[in-house]
Formats: C-alpha cells, sequence, structure tokens
C-alpha cells in the first residue's frame, strides 16, 4: 500500500512529507494506522545528527497512538479494531530480560530495531523501490506502520488518540521514572533538573504518589508557571539563583531523596546527584546526552550513600503497564491535555521541530 510519512533524508534536513510504500504485516507482524503521534525531544537528537545510532535515510517517531488494520500469521493477541501504542520498548515475556523481572529492556528484537529493520532483517517502508528504515521500531512519523506483536500495547477503545500517544514516550518515561524506577514514596523530597516534555510528567507524578517538597530546575523562566500547575513547590532558575546544589541542600535540609535529569546535559547530571542527601539520595537519569559524552562525580559522592541510576521508558514494561497508565488518565489522575500545546498537520511537522527548538512547546502532537 503507499501511505504519508514524512521522511528523514540525512541529519540536520528538514523532514520531507511524501507518499511511500509499505508491505504489508509478515508473520508476527501488525498493520497499524497511525492517528496522532507526538514529537519528543529524541526525534530532534536523532534528526540533528547527534545520535550515534541514528539511521538515514528513515522514518523517525516513536510517540503514537493507533488503530489495528490487519495482522500477519502467528498474531494472536491483537485483531483489526483493537486501539494501540506502539513501544519503543518492546515486551516479549520469554527474553531472559522480561523474564527476570529486574527491567524493562526486553532484548527479543532489540539488535534489528537498532538497525533500523524488522526482526526479519528487512524494512518494510520503500519510495522508488529504495529501502528507508525504520525507528525504534515504530516510525510513527507515517500514517500507517507494521510493528512486531511484541511492541504494541493493547489499549482501551475510548481513549482519545491525540492525547494518549503522549503514553508512547514522555508521560510513561516521567511518570515510570517516579513509580517504576525510583519508587518514591510519600513524603519524599524531589528535584527535577528540566521541566520539558519528561520532567514535568515527573512532577505530576511525584506530586501523585505524596511528595514533600518538588523542586524544579530550569533555565526557561516561562516553565515555572506550568511546572506549579503540575506539582512544582520550588523553582530554580540556575541564571539567577546561584549554585543549585547549595540552594537544593538548603532548602531540603541536606539533600533531596530523589532527583531526575531530564535534559540530557552531563553537568545537570552531576548537579543532580550531587543535590542528593547524603547516605540515601537516588538521582535517575533520564535525559540522553550526546555521544561520547560522559559524566563526573567525585567517587566519594557515592561512597558517602548518594546512588546513580538511569531510567529507559520509565523502567515501565510497555504491554503490561501502558494500558494501566492510559486507565489513570482516562480516570482524570493524570494530566495530559495541558501538556499538549500545538497540533499540527503532517505536513506542519518541521514547525513542531522548530517549537521545540525555541522552548514555546511543551508537547506538539501531529493529527494525521
Ligand atoms: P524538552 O526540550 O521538552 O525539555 C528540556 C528542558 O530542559 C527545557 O525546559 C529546557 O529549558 C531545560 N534545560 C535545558 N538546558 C538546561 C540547563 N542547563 N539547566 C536547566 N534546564 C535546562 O525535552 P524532553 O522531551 O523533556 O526530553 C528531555 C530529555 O529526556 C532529552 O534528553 C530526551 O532525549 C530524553 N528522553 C529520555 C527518555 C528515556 O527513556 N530515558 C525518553 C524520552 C526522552
Ligand atoms: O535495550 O539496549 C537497549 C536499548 C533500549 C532503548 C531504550 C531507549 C531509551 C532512551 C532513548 C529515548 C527514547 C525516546
Ligand atoms: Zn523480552
Amino acid at each position: 500500500m503507499k501511505t504519508k510519512a514524512a521522511i528523514a533524508w540525512k541529519a540536520g534536513a528538514p523532514l520531507e512529507v511524501a507518499d511511500v510504500e509499505l508491505e504489508g504485516p509478515r508473520a508476527g507482524e501488525v498493520l497499524v494506522e497511525v492517528k496522532a503521534t507526538g514529537i519528543c525531544h529524541t526525534d530532534y537528537y536523532t534528526l540533528s545528527g547527534t545520535d550515534p545510532e541514528g539511521i538515514f535515510p528513515s522514518i523517525l517517531g516513536h510517540e503514537g497512538a493507533g488503530i489495528v488494520l490487519e495482522t500477519g500469521p502467528q498474531v494472536s493477541s491483537l485483531r483489526p479494531g483493537d486501539h494501540v501504542i506502539p513501544l519503543y520498548t518492546p515486551e516479549c515475556r520469554q527474553c531472559k530480560f522480561c523474564l527476570s523481572r529486574k527491567t524493562n529492556l526486553c532484548q527479543a528484537i532489540r539488535a534489528t530495531q537498532g538497525r533500523g529493520v524488522m526482526p526479519d532483517g528487512t524494512s518494510r517502508f520503500s519510495l522508488d523501490g529504495k529501502p528507508l528504515f525504520h525507528y525504534m521500531g515504530t516510525s510513527t512519523f507515517s500514517n500507517h506502520i507494521v510493528v512486531p506483536e511484541i511492541a504494541l500495547a493493547k489499549i482501551r477503545p475510548d481513549a482519545p488518540f491525540d492525547k494518549v500517544c503522549y503514553i508512547g514516550c514522555g508521560v510513561t518515561t516521567g511518570v515510570g521514572a517516579v513509580l517504576f524506577t525510583a519508587k518514591v514514596e510519600a513524603g519524599a523530597n524531589v528535584a527535577i533538573f528540566g521541566l520539558g516534555g519528561i520532567g514535568l510528567n515527573v512532577a505530576q507524578a511525584a506530586r501523585m504518589v505524596g511528595a514533600d517538597k518538588i523542586i524544579g530546575i530550569d533555565l526557561n523562566p516561562a516553565r515555572e508557571d506550568i511546572a506549579r500547575r503540575f506539582g512544582v513547590t520550588h523553582f530554580i532558575n540556575p541564571q539567577q539563583d546561584g549554585n543549585v546544589v547549595d540552594a537544593i541542600v538548603q532548602l531540603t535540609d541536606g539533600g533531596v531523596d530523589y532527583s531526575f535529569e531530564c535534559i540530557g546535559n552531563t553537568i545537570t547530571m552531576r548537579q543532580a546527584l550531587e543535590c542528593c542527601h547524603k547516605g540515601w539520595g537516588v538521582s535517575v537519569i533520564i535525559g540522553v546526552a550526546g555521544a561520547g559524552e560522559e559524566i563526573r562525580t567525585r567517587p566519594f559522592q557515592l561512597v558517602t550513600g548518594r546512588m546513580w541510576k538511569g531510567s529507559a521508558f520509565g523502567g515501565a514494561r510497555g504491554r503490561t503497564d501502558v494500558p494501566k497508565i492510559v486507565d489513570w488518565y482516562m480516570q482524570g489522575k493524570l494530566d495530559i491535555d495541558s501538556l499538549i500545546t500545538h497540533r499540527l498537520s503532517l505536513d506542519q511537522i518541521n514547525d513542531g521541530f522548530d517549537l521545540m527548538k525555541r522552548g514555546e512547546s511543551i508537547r506538539s502532537v501531529v493529527l494525521y
């Protein structure tokens, strides 16, 4: 079939919207009509050329929601008409990683996903007979996609696509980091570095679990207002408020119980660790730093009980946890609507990247 998609031809170039060829689903695969997709900082990271795994030409996008149109042979858990969220972190429930119960990093299709192809080693997308690569196993900047069954979370049919697409990455990443990775408890003090599409979801989850002080740090003063509406109790602007670590330590009588780095900057990663409380503070790295960058601290920071952790997709097991997060949104426990600041057509997708670069959007959503 033909479908409309935004093609990333090379690093640094704007996306080109065109009709591309999409082959139907093979064994274990599913054809999905994407109804909406968010534009995440990570799409920009790859498009900018900073991502060491970035492959071109490809179809980016990893934050979508849609409807199953067709299933290939051996697909047993989904059928046409089901509403789904594609998962860049799949859940096969059979690999060593899934069975360990210690991680959400299913490895069943990791090697081929990283090479921009389907599990059988080929791409379903092409243009003029030449293959276009998949991205993060999802490629939601295409109106139709073919995805492995294990990379689709089935969600309730009454959830609006234009909102729950954000659960495909940003919401789950932020909320999951609090609930599944850090396991923040009521009464804890929390610091959040970066109050964008991820950090604001960390904030609302910290409030949801009953955190005490929720300290937000951002260079953009325009983020203070929305951050307070999402649970932030104290706002620090590093350009105005001096030494960020000292300020946080003073506010919390020795440091926070949990910190979250939601920027992708190795300087703020160090600050996030060092503002943690001696003896037990846990710092969770969510932000993705540039290729080859390294984090630094004095080892004594760790010797004296501060801990560094990382979190991918919020530690969520996609097929199990994503439907629950959709339920929390539908029950009014999570606010997604206020974070979706712009709605665009696929033809306007490059405007979505520009809005993000200028810090004017929290989330832009493309509607097909
Ligand atoms: P965003 O651009 O929406 O937000 C980043 C925020 O950080 C902005 O508000 C910006 O003003 C602020 N900021 C930038 N530099 C700063 C500094 N030096 N000090 C203080 N504030 C600063 O980005 P996002 O969509 O929220 O993504 C954040 C990071 O998370 C990115 O690196 C992204 O690639 C990564 N990410 C990780 C995962 C994961 O699973 N680990 C998933 C999605 C995104
Ligand atoms: O299993 O080795 C692996 C990698 C899994 C990929 C997880 C990616 C999470 C961070 C990238 C940001 C996603 C938008
Ligand atoms: Zn697995």
